[in-house]
C-alpha cells in the first residue's frame, strides 16, 4: 500500500502523503518521497513539486517509533529528504492543511513557499520528546523567524496557528479555500532557500553582536541537564551554531546534537512516555461500546473538590449542577469559579465573554430534585463510608435511569456504594486529583459491575474534560494512593534513622521531583493520611506514630500553618522545624533505631524502589494494566520525572535484577513478579499480564 499519492495540476507535480493517523514520515514513506522527488525532478514538464497531507494533518513528523529500533542500513530518513530538496532545481511548495509538526514542518522550511489554511498548526514539539529537531529545523527556523523567536518555538514545543505563523513569517501566505489552488500559485516562482538567509537575533534593536549574550541568558532560563534540561541545553548550541556558522556547518552540528540525543536516557523515557499515555484507552479484553452522550452533569459535594470538578465540566463545555445545602460552602465555591476564570482572564486565556459563559453553566441547588436528568453525577463529599453510602442510595432514587452515578473517592470500595443502588452496572470511580480543575490526571476506577459502556463513557469524558484518564481496579488507594503510601512511609522511615524531612525532600527535588515526600504530606494534609490510617490501618501496614502525634497536636500541615514542616502566617513555603526532627529522634528511640548516615543514592532508590514493588504487585493483581499506566499515573499525578520515564521505566533503565538485589537489601519483601523478572532477566516492560490477571482487572 502506497503511502503517498501524486498527480498533476499543470506544471505542479502534487505529492499527497498517505500515511494515517497522522501521515508520519517514517523510513518506508522517506523511501517513497525520495523517489516520487527524482521522478519530478526528472520530467520536463514539471516545474514546481507541491507537499500536501490528507486528512487533518500535513505531517506530525518523523515515525518515533524509528527512534526506538536499530534503523535498518541505509536506511533514509527526513534529513536525507530535505537534503535532496536543498540541492534539487525545481521550485517546492508546502501546502498545509491541518497539522505540520516536527520532521513536517521542517520537510516545509527546506521547501521554497509554505501555504496553509486557516486552520492550520505549525510546531516543532521535538523538545517534549527529549529530543531536537533533527532535519534541519534548529538552523532555517532562526533564519526564517530570528533566533530568539525560533528558540522560544522550539523551547515550548507547543503549537502555533496559522495567523501567528504567518505574522512570524514562517508562512508565506495563510488562505481560507483550497491550499493547493493557493500554493500552484508558487508554480515556476524563483527558488528561494531558507538555508541561504543569514541568521539574525530576532530582537527588537539588538544585532548580532548580542548573540553571546542572548544565548548565555537562554541556557540560564532552562534547567540544568541532569533535571530535565538535557535537550534544552543542547537547543540552544544549535540554534548557536546557527548564529554562529554557515548553513551546512550548522546543520553538522545539530545532527551531532540530535544523535546524541536520541539514544540518551532521557529522549528514551520521554519517548515512552509518549507511547504510554496513548496506550491508556486501549482496554484489552473491554468489549466495544458506544459511550453514552453526556450532555449535563451533577456535583455533589461544594468543597474544593467539588468545586474544581464543576470548573472542568464547565470548561469542556458541559453543563453542571453542584448540589451544596450549606450557604456559606455554596457562596465560598462561587467565589472560587469566579475567581478562576477571572485568573484565567487576566492571564489571556479566555475572553471575558468565555470566562462568563463558562462561570454561568454552573449551578448550584440545595437538593437533589434539580439533578434528576443529568446524564452522570460526580459524588465528591466527604470521605467516609457511610456518608458515601447514603449519598448514592438518594441519588439511585432521584436520578433517571441510565444515568451514571461516579464517585470521586480516592480510596474507598466503589462496590460497596455500588451495592446501594439498582444500577450497579452504571457506577464507576472517577478520581480527580486536586486542583481537580488542573491536575491532568483522572483514574478511573472499575468496579465489579461497571459495564463496558460505562467505563468507555467514563475513559470518553476524560478525554473531553481533558484529562489523562488512566484505569484502574477498585482495590485500596487504587493506583496511585496505593503506591503513594509505601512512598510516604518509606520516608518515614528514613526520617526515624535521622534523616531531616528537609533534606528527604531536597534529594527528591534534586532527583527531579515536582514536590519531596513531606512538603507533599504537608499539601494534602496529614490529617488526611491519620484518617485513611485510622479507617484502614492494615491496608497502609506499619501505623507510623509520628502521624498520630502530628495528628494529636493538631499539625495538619498548611492548612493548619504546620505540620512535617512550619509556615509563614498564609505562607507555602515549607520552613524547618526542630520540633518535628525531636518527635522523629523520640520515635526513633522508642523504635530502637539507631541513628545512621543515609546517602542521597539510598534516599532515592528507597522511595523510588518502594514505588516500584508495590507497583509490581498492582500489576500482577490485575489493578493496573500495565507499566506505563503506573508511569503515566506517577507523572501526571504526583510529579514524577517525566524524563526519568516513570517508577516502572526507571526500574528497568537500572536493571529490574539490580533493583530487586537493593530491595532484598533495604530488607523489604520482594513482589514476586519482581523477583521472577529478575531472575528470568527481563524487564518491567516484557511484563504482559496473564488471561487470570485480565480477568481480575
Ligand atoms: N510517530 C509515530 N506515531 C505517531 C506520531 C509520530 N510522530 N504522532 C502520532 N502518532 C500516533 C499515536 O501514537 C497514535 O497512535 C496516533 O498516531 C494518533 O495520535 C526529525 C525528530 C500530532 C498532535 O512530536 O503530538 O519529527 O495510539 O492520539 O490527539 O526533527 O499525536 O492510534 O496507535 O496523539 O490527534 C515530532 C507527536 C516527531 C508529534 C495528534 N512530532 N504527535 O494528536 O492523536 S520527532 C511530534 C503528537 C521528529 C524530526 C524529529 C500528536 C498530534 P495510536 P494521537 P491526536
Amino acid at each position: 500500500m502506497a503511502l503517498h499519492t501524486e498527480a498533476t495540476r499543470g506544471a505542479a507535480r502534487i505529492i499527497t502523503f498517505e500515511n494515517p493517523p497522522v501521515n508520519a514520515l517514517g523510513i518506508a514513506m522517506v523511501g517513497e518521497l525520495l523517489a516520487a522527488i527524482d521522478a519530478a525532478e526528472n520530467d520536463a514538464a514539471i516545474t514546481t513539486i507541491v507537499f500536501t497531507g490528507s486528512g487533518s494533518f500535513f505531517s506530525a513528523g518523523a515515525d518515533i517509533n524509528d527512534f526506538l529500533r536499530e534503523p535498518p542500513k541505509d536506511a533514509k530518513n527526513i534529513r536525507d529528504l530535505c537534503a535532496r530538496i536543498e540541492r534539487a532545481t525545481k521550485t517546492y511548495v508546502a501546502a498545509i492543511d491541518g497539522t505540520a509538526m516536527g520532521g513536517g514542518l521542517e520537510l516545509s522550511l527546506a521547501c521554497d513557499y509554505r501555504v496553509a489554511t486557516t486552520r492550520s498548526k505549525v510546531g516543532l514539539p521535538e523538545i517534549k520528546l527529549g529530543l531536537i529537531p533533527g532535519a534541519g529545523g534548529t538552523q532555517r527556523l532562526p533564519r526564517l523567524i530570528g533566533a530568539q523567536p525560533a528558540l522560544e518555538i522550539m523551547l515550548k514545543g507547543d503549537p502555533v496557528d496559522a495567523k501567528r505563523a504567518k505574522e512570524l513569517g514562517i508562512l508565506d501566505d495563510v488562505v481560507e479555500g483550497d491550499v493547493i489552488e493557493a500554493a500552484t500559485k508558487f508554480a515556476g516562482a524563483p527558488r528561494k532557500r531558507v538555508s541561504a538567509r543569514q541568521a539574525e537575533l530576532g530582537i527588537k534593536g539588538l544585532g548580532l553582536f548580542a548573540a553571546p549574550f542572548a544565548v548565555a541568558t537562554a541556557h540560564k532560563m532552562v534547567p540544568p541537564e541532569d533535571r530535565g534540561g538535557f535537550a534544552a541545553h543542547k537547543l540552544i548550541d544549535a540554534v548557536e551554531a546557527a548564529l554562529e556558522f554557515e548553513f551546512q556547518r550548522g546543520l553538522a552540528r545539530e545532527f551531532r546534537l540530535f544523535d546524541e540525543l536520541v539514544r540518551s536516557a532521557p529522549a528514551q523515557a520521554l519517548m515512552h512516555v509518549f507511547f504510554a499515555e496513548r496506550e491508556l484507552g486501549k482496554i484489552p479484553e473491554l468489549e466495544p461500546a458506544e459511550p453514552l452522550d453526556i450532555k449535563r452533569a451533577a456535583i455533589i459535594g461544594g468543597g474544593t473538590m467539588g468545586t474544581g470538578i464543576a470548573i472542568t465540566f464547565a470548561s469542556a463545555g458541559i453543563p453542571v449542577t453542584v448540589v451544596e445545602p450549606q450557604d456559606d460552602q455554596v457562596e465560598r465555591s462561587r467565589q472560587t469559579v469566579f475567581g478562576t476564570f477571572s485568573y484565567h482572564v487576566q492571564r489571556g486565556r479566555m475572553t471575558q465573554e468565555e470566562a462568563w459563559q463558562r462561570a454561568q453553566a454552573i449551578e448550584f441547588a440545595k437538593d437533589y430534585s434539580a439533578i434528576k436528568d443529568v446524564d452522570i453525577v460526580v459524588e465528591a463529599v466527604f470521605e467516609n463510608m457511610d456518608v458515601k453510602k447514603e449519598v448514592f442510595t438518594k441519588l439511585d432514587a432521584t436520578v433517571k435511569p441510565g444515568a451514571i452515578l461516579a464517585s470521586n473517592t480516592s480510596t474507598l470500595d466503589i462496590d460497596a456504594m455500588a451495592a446501594q443502588t439498582k444500577r450497579p452496572e452504571l457506577v464507576v470511580g472517577t478520581h480527580f486529583f486536586a486542583p481537580a480543575n488542573i491536575m491532568k490526571l483522572l483514574e478511573i476506577v472499575r468496579g465489579k459491575s461497571s459495564s463496558a459502556q460505562t467505563l468507555q463513557t467514563a475513559m470518553a469524558l476524560g478525554k473531553k474534560l481533558r484529562k489523562v484518564s488512566v484505569l484502574s481496579g477498585n482495590a485500596f488507594g487504587f493506583i496511585g494512593n496505593r503506591m503513594f503510601f509505601d512512598y510516604s512511609r518509606e520516608a518515614i522511615a528514613l526520617a526515624e534513622e535521622g534523616v531531616s524531612p528537609s533534606r528527604v525532600d531536597a534529594v527528591m527535588k534534586n532527583f527531579g521531583m515536582a514536590m519531596g515526600p513531606f512538603a507533599t504530606f504537608d499539601l494534602s494534609g496529614v490529617d488526611v493520611f491519620w484518617r485513611i490510617q485510622q479507617d484502614r490501618g492494615d491496608a497502609v501496614g506499619k501505623r507510623t506514630n509520628i502521624i498520630d502525634r502530628l495528628y494529636q497536636a493538631g499539625r495538619y500541615g498548611q492548612k493548619t500553618g504546620a505540620g512535617f514542616y512550619k509556615y509563614e502566617k498564609g505562607g507555602r513555603e515549607p520552613i524547618a522545624d526542630p520540633e518535628v526532627e525531636k518527635l522523629f529522634a523520640e520515635e526513633a528511640l522508642a523504635a530502637g533505631i539507631a541513628p545512621r548516615n543515609v546517602s542521597d543514592e539510598e534516599i532515592v532508590k528507597r522511595l523510588v524502589y518502594a514505588l516500584v514493588n508495590v507497583g509490581a504487585d498492582l500489576l500482577q493483581s490485575g489493578i493496573a494494566l500495565r507499566p506505563g499506566d503506573i508511569d503515566i499515573v506517577f507523572i501526571y499525578g504526583y510529579g514524577f520525572p517525566p524524563h526519568h520515564g516513570g517508577p516502572m521505566w526507571y526500574a528497568d533503565e537500572v536493571g529490574v535484577a539490580n533493583v530487586v538485589a537493593d530491595i532484598k537489601r533495604f530488607g523489604w519483601d520482594v513482589s514476586p513478579m519482581l523477583a521472577e523478572l529478575a531472575q528470568r532477566g527481563q524487564a518491567l516492560k516484557d511484563y504482559r499480564p496473564s488471561a487470570k490477571e485480565l480477568a481480575h482487572a
